[in-house]
């Protein structure tokens, strides 16, 4: 017991050095960084930044009305993440069976133009609507789009030495929250409509994020009543229970030592996000808020990724007891879930 608490302090000592060291500095750049400059300030030291200016050629910059997008993809068939409370692949709690899930989204296949639809108002809509898809959702539905974006961020694909895994688009409102979560995943993310709010923790951080493993769920309308429940599944995920805008302290209070960084991305801006940094994110504008962004594979040949897993057996595997996260290789899982 008491060596454990002498981890628990250990551990708070190094959030605290981690913090020290950087505050809550985030660089902006008022105009798009050479590679080695952005590898110096940024991807090195694994921090945020805000680029300015880096998107101002694409025809999508000023060219993404809704009336431009129905006219270009308004037939086609997307698919859309619906949830009845806007949060989409997030701990929640089911009153019916008294749990905690993951619980993923009803995944409703609609015309674009139904979409749009619902986001300007025309079709009423109990739930949030988002699409959101990822995994290279851009080329999968939107192929009709990409001629108006680029098809990477040219200093951060000279800067990596490589090309973006997967390109994605994002379409929403102010209804849909992403929960908190990491990717391993270098982030160039563009706001080409309305503004994007980001609440972001460094990697170091993660002794305070309570991560711990949820049986899966997904919402699915009920035959007769329509309304979305939650249907659990077999298979589990680990994932953060705790919500930035709204932390329970009494049932997380290791969140206390977290610092959060809040950051607003404008219309016209890109986020930099480092690989593995936690992020919820939320979204307002008129008319729905749109974003591109560019996954680049992170390099898993440095200290982060194996400190990661460390972290993730130490706190979830060992503190909270998910002991059979022990003997999981996260590189070689096939389905990497963070
Ligand atoms: O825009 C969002 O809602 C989420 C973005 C995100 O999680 C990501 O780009 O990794």
């Amino acid at each position: 017991m008491s060596v454990l608490k002498d981890i628990e302090t250990v551990l708070i000592d190094y959030v605290k050095e981690y913090q020290d060291i950087n505050g809550t500095f985030i660089h902006i750049y008022d105009n798009p960084p050479t590679p080695l400059e952005f590898l110096r300030t940024s991807v090195h030291p694994n921090r945020p930044a805000i680029i300015k200016g880096a998107f101002d050629h694409w025809p999508a910059r000023h060219g993404w009305t809704n009336e431009y997008l129905r006219s270009k993809i308004g037939k086609s068939v997307v698919t859309v993440a619906v949830t009845p409370n806007g949060y989409a692949d997030a701990v929640t709690y089911d009153p019916l069976t008294k749990k905690e899930y993951f619980v993923m989204p009803y995944e409703q296949k609609m015309t674009f133009n139904s979409f749009l639809d619902i986001i300007e108002g025309r079709t009423p809509s109990d739930n949030a609507n988002y699409i959101s898809l990822q995994n290279g959702s851009l080329s999968l539905e939107y192929s009709a789009l990409e001629e108006d974006v680029d098809p990477g961020i040219a200093w951060c694909s000279e800067a990596l030495g490589k090309q973006p895994d997967a390109v994605n688009f994002w379409f929403g409102d102010d209804k849909s929250i992403t929960s908190l979560h990491k990717d391993p995943y270098e982030n160039c993310y563009a706001v080409v409509r309305g503004q994007k709010t980001f609440i972001l923790f460094p990697p170091a951080e993660h002794y305070c994020m309570h991560e711990s493993v949820y049986q899966n769920a997904v919402y699915e309308p009920n035959e007769n009543t329509g309304k979305l429940e939650i249907k659990p599944l077999e298979s589990t995920t680990p994932w953060i229970p705790v919500n930035p805008l709204c932390p329970d302290f009494n049932r997380f209070p290791r969140f206390r030592n977290a610092q959060p960084i809040k950051i607003t991305v404008n219309e016209g801006e890109l986020l930099y996000l480092p690989a593995l940094w936690f992020h919820q994110v939320m979204q307002s504008g008129e008319q729905g808020v749109i974003a591109i962004n560019y996954w680049y594979d992170m390099d898993y040949s440095n200290i982060l990724f194996p400190t990661t897993n460390l972290f993730r057996k130490l706190l979830t595997g060992v503190i909270e007891g998910h002991r059979d996260l022990l003997n999981q290789d996260e590189k070689n899982n096939g389905e990497l879930k963070f």
